[in-house]
């Protein structure tokens, strides 16, 4: 690929190039490319970079770790996928925003069209911006039409292009959508979507369990089955649309490419979401029984596999230099999370809550902690940061790099220089969410609020519903098994007035119950 005329301008601001841009010189900003890996409930354990005492090998991900800025003390927002993408999407709280919650597939488009997201940001200051895999940030209006385009979609809210799973792969439909309309889909076989009823007498997973040839459902799961493996809610039709679950990641892969390569008049920006390893874990036969800890252990392999694809790829154009990466997972890990796939059984002495208590769905600190890296080639300054990072404050930051309008009032902050290896004195604060619930982290304190509540879920997960306010010492007992509150009654009562002042009017002991559907 050509040198971009972003890369020559770049070039030009760090004198690499000379006499005849110089004359531009004057405007230059650096605007390298930007892309964000957001992998789908992968834990900090899953990743070989954070310690020898990882039992799976990641080496391509672990690039970006050993040659970026290894981020030990990275965070979602939030402990599932669609609060943790509309943070990260949009600079704001998921807390403040009616419906953040687990969406169904056909539920309408989370974020405001009138929203300034980070998308919106990048366009504005020229980027091209594209957002291809999962989504989980819902499309259209209300139960949408699939058979048409749909709006709004991804592009109404900053992306020139989206190619992407509306909402997961164990959700219907189970189709790519392609700037808001069904890839491949035949118009004499409509689709139709619902999450509330079957169409006639449709087989479902309940009605014909033996059409689950490749996966059987271990809770909820039990709607339509497709390819084998039975999905929440219920689709007709669409047959010629229906993705094919092994090589998804090849799917996405070369709509990564195609998009990066075809436009070299502006830098660009990426949202990569990557399917691993959410349920259903379906690797393709590539990795099949290579990580010797079964299906998820192999869809790890997968995304990192994937990872290394878009490195090979980049390193091959010439934009390594010229391309931001930032790797991360929207929440915390779960093994049984509605399939008998052999989580549980296979993982041996793997531990993808990296120690840490809790996981996806949890208040508790795996919930959130996550992997998190960036590297940019000749720039960020490469070490191990213990800084306190939050993927909200991605928009700000970026925005700083490159001299973008960000909004000063939203809840994304600019930690540009932690971002890039320059410091480590991160964010001293924030609030953590899971399912509509609330904690504080400040400094090494971890503050959890009474909940009522089961202690735990159908996957087994802790979800960090305590009778009390419960204070933790994160340095002192990362894995959260000693509470201080009676020993620290002064940082207790210290930390209750920052979390009540900082979610004044949205802080409720009792959420309404998450149905896990
Ligand atoms: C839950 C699903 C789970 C997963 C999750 C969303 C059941 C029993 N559980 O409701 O399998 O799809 O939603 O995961 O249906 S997330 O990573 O996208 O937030
Ligand atoms: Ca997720």
């Amino acid at each position: 690929m050509k040198q971009t005329q972003a890369q020559v301008l770049m070039l030009s601001a760090l004198g690499l190039v000379t006499a005849s841009c110089s004359s531009a010189k004057k405007e230059v900003k650096t605007k390298p490319n930007v892309i964000v890996i957001l992998a789908d409930d992968l834990g900090y354990g899953d990743v070989s970079a954070y310690g020898d005492s990882v039992t799976i090998q990641t080496p391509n991900i672990d690039r970006l770790a050993n040659d970026g800025v290894c981020f030990t003390n990275g965070h979602a927002t939030s402990a599932t996928s669609t609060p943790s993408r509309y943070a990260l999407l949009t600079g704001r709280y998921p807390w403040k925003k009616d419906g953040a919650r687990i969406l169904a597939g056909d539920a309408p488009l989370l974020i405001n069209t009138s929203t300034y997201t980070f998308p919106d940001m990048m366009r504005k200051a020229g980027y091209r911006t594209g957002a291809i895999g999962k989504w989980h940030l819902g499309i259209g209006a209300g139960h949408p039409n699939w058979n048409e385009t749909i709006h709004p979609n991804a592009n109404d809210i900053g992306f020139d292009f989206s190619c992407l799973i509306a909402a997961t792969n164990d959700r219907v439909p189970t189709v790519f959508v392609e700037n808001g309309a069904v890839l491949n889909l035949d118009p004499n076989d409509p689709i139709e979507v619902s999450y509330k009823h079957n169409f006639g007498n449709q087989p479902t997973a309940r009605t014909h369990p033996e059409l689950m040839t490749k996966m059987t459902y271990s809770h909820g799961h039990d709607g339509t089955v497709i390819n084998g493996i039975p999905r929440i809610g219920f689709m007709k039709g669409g047959k010629s649309a229906i993705w094919d679950d092994e090589n998804m990641a090849s799917f996405f892969r070369d709509k990564v490419r195609t998009w990066i390569g075809q436009d070299s008049s502006k830098p660009f920006f990426l949202y990569y979401g990557l399917h691993e390893p959410h349920v259903p874990r379906t690797p393709n036969g590539m990795f099949v029984g290579k990580s010797g800890m079964g299906r998820r252990g192999d869809a790890i392999l997968e995304a990192d596999w994937v990872v290394g694809q878009l490195m090979d790829y980049l390193e091959e154009n010439n934009l390594l230099e010229n391309t931001i990466v930032i790797f991360t997972s929207d929440n915390g890990p779960v093994l049984d999370d509605g399939y008998n796939d052999g989580a549980v059984d296979s993982l041996g002495n793997h531990n993808p809550m990296g120690g840490f208590r809790g996981g996806k769905y949890s208040l508790f600190e795996a919930g959130t902690r996550v992997p998190f890296f960036v590297y940019w080639k000749g720039h960020t300054v490469k070490h191990t940061s213990d800084a306190l990072v939050n993927q909200i404050d991605l928009m700000a930051s970026i925005s700083k790099l490159i001299g973008a309008d960000c909004p000063t009032d939203i809840d994304s902050k600019n930690y540009l220089d932690v971002f890039m290896g320059k410091s480590d004195v991160g964010r001293s604060n924030m609030i953590m969410e899971a399912n509509r619930r609330l904690a504080l982290r400040d400094h090494d304190y971890v503050l959890i609020p009474p909940y009522k509540g089961p202690s735990r879920n159908g996957t087994n997960n802790e979800l960090g519903n305590l009778p009390q306010w419960t204070l933790f010492d994160m340095k002192a007992d990362p894995a959260q098994q000693v509470e201080i509150q009676d020993q620290k009654p002064e940082v207790t009562k210290r930390l209750k007035d920052e979390f009540l002042k900082i979610t004044k009017g949205y802080y409720n002991p009792k959420p309404a119950a998450i149905k896990l559907k």
